[in-house]
């Protein structure tokens, strides 16, 4: 134990010196993480700030672009030969294809290198040439987040934690049939660990689908290679004071445990460590959609995955980062386009309120945090339509299933308090007010040379999070 986290810090010290060295030396980076539990919009938005950054006609809020000091910028092979690429121009042509879709959901790490041939800002400019600055984006799963929290239990805790928080979900009940049959202090059988992983599994993808987002451990919903290895199959179980040798109990702990050493921290050593700004995606309008439940729901796993950020939660997690910390955090609410720009405002303020609390432990952390809403791409139009004599501020778009929609979503509260209270109090559906959430497909596009594909304040998040180092 203390052996592997020496090891691991001084892993993260020779990084952190060859970094500094060659970005004294040489060329600055930028390591910028996206991340967003699923369906929050991460590969969009990375795909939509690629090509718009490529193509920065419509970027005006980048203060360098909009100083005319950005001369070029070009996709670059990625530093890191083990994670795979970002799949820019694939996504890409989905979206802006002859028949626009939205990019499948992703599974796994990925990342991307942007570089920049920028003139300096300010007194230096004038007798300096151009630099260069690299922006490397990761995207990773926020669910993985999650699970350091694992990290600070026992198997045993983590079971009668879990058990007890999801006693009483329709969507584990199959599952917790099966754990309450089982007897942990009976001999090791592998079948049995696997049909009780696999129910485990599934209990977690339905009560995903259902709006939970506490769904960890994070990697069983995204497995991609680890998929049926010992690692991911192990499951919560009623287990009571000293597992016997050889016992489901002892084989159930020694799992869990290598989930934390061999997926949870490499995933902290490798990627988080070594990010300098973060964005995090909420499909805040999503959630609200499904209800109060779902929105509380989603309030307490942001909290969680900010916690990460909140050095010194985690003795590991403090000890592998030496002092290094995220320098910006941008909370985004995506998918702003469902609604007309007057509720805009009201999304941010909803956002802000959302991720308040975490905010608030970041910002004592010493990172600069900033909240607000946008589409990263933009596949409505606005208009206003009367409705029983009443003037309905509404967006026009194509559906999936191709036909074109005008549609209203519903009136924002301007105080976030009302919707956030009911939430917070078990509050079973929203009294009085109803939020639609309609599916639009992306926009067909003809694009004037030198434009991007159209965004809702993707330039004002992009100077946030990386404006100060162009
Ligand atoms: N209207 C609109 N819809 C969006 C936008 N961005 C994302 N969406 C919708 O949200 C869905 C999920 O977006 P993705 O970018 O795939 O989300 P993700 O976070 O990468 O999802 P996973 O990879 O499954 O975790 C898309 O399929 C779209 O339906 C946007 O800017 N506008
Ligand atoms: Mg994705």
């Amino acid at each position: 134990m203390v052996i592997s986290s020496l090891a691991d810090s001084l892993v993260r010290g020779v990084e952190s010196v060859g970094d500094r060295v060659s970005e004294t030396l040489f060329e600055p980076i930028i390591r910028l993480g996206v991340t967003g539990l699923a369906r929050s919009g991460k590969t969009v938005f990375i795909t939509s700030l690629v090509a718009n950054l490529l193509d920065r006609g419509r970027m005006p809020g980048l203060v360098a672009q909009q100083e005319g000091r950005i001369n070029s910028v070009y996709l670059q092979p990625q530093p890191d030969d083990t994670v795979p690429r970002f799949d820019y121009e694939n996504h890409l042509s989905a979206l802006t294809g002859p028949q626009p879709h939205w990019p499948d959901s992703t599974r796994a790490v990925s990342e991307l290198r942007l570089s920049f041939k920028a003139r300096p800002s300010g007194l230096l400019s004038g007798l300096q040439g151009p630099r260069t600055v690299h922006l490397d984006i990761v995207d990773y799963p926020g669910e993985w987040l999650l699970d350091l929290a694992l990290l600070d239990k026992s198997y045993e805790v983590w079971s009668a934690e879990t058990l007890q928080r999801i006693a009483g979900r329709a969507e584990a009940a199959a599952f917790l049939h099966l754990a309450n049959k089982s007897d942990p202090a009976e001999t090791h059988d592998e079948p049995k660990a696997q049909a009780l992983a696999k129910e485990f599994a599934s209990y977690l993808g339905a009560a995903r689908d259902a709006g939970f987002y506490d769904c960890t451990p994070g990697r069983f919903l995204l497995p991609g290679d680890l998929a049926g290895s010992p690692v991911l199959t192990f499951a919560p179980l009623n287990v009571e004071g000293h597992a016997p040798r050889r016992s489901l109990h002892r084989e159930m702990a020694r799992r869990y445990e290598a989930y934390k050493s061999q997926v949870v921290k490499p995933f902290f050593r490798d990627h988080f460590a070594r990010i300098d700004r973060q964005v995090v995606l909420v499909d805040a309008l999503g959630a609200i959609h499904k209800g109060p439940q779902a929105v509380e729901d989603m309030r307490r796993a942001m909290a969680d995955i900010l916690s990460a950020f909140r050095p010194g939660r985690n003795a590991w997690l403090s000890q592998l980062l030496l002092g290094k910390r995220v320098e910006r955090i941008l909370f985004a609410a995506t998918k702003a386009d469902h609604l007309h720009h007057t509720q805009h405002p009201r999304l941010r303020h909803i956002m802000e309120a959302l991720t308040r609390d975490a905010r608030d432990r970041a910002s004592f952390a010493g990172a600069e945090t900033a909240a607000l809403s946008l589409a990263a791409l933009r596949a409505t139009t606005e208009e206003i339509r009367t409705h029983n004599g009443t003037e309905l501020p509404c967006v026009r778009g194509t559906l999936l299933d191709g036909k074109q929609a005008a549609f209203y979503p519903g009136d924002l509260p301007d105080d976030p308090a009302h919707l956030l209270g009911p939430a917070r109090n078990g509050a079973e559906s929203w009294l009085g007010a109803d939020y639609g959430f309609m599916a639009f497909a992306p926009a067909h596009l003809t694009l004037r040379p030198g434009d991007g594909p159209p965004h809702i304040r993707l330039d004002r998040a992009a100077q946030f999070l990386i404006g100060d180092r162009l």
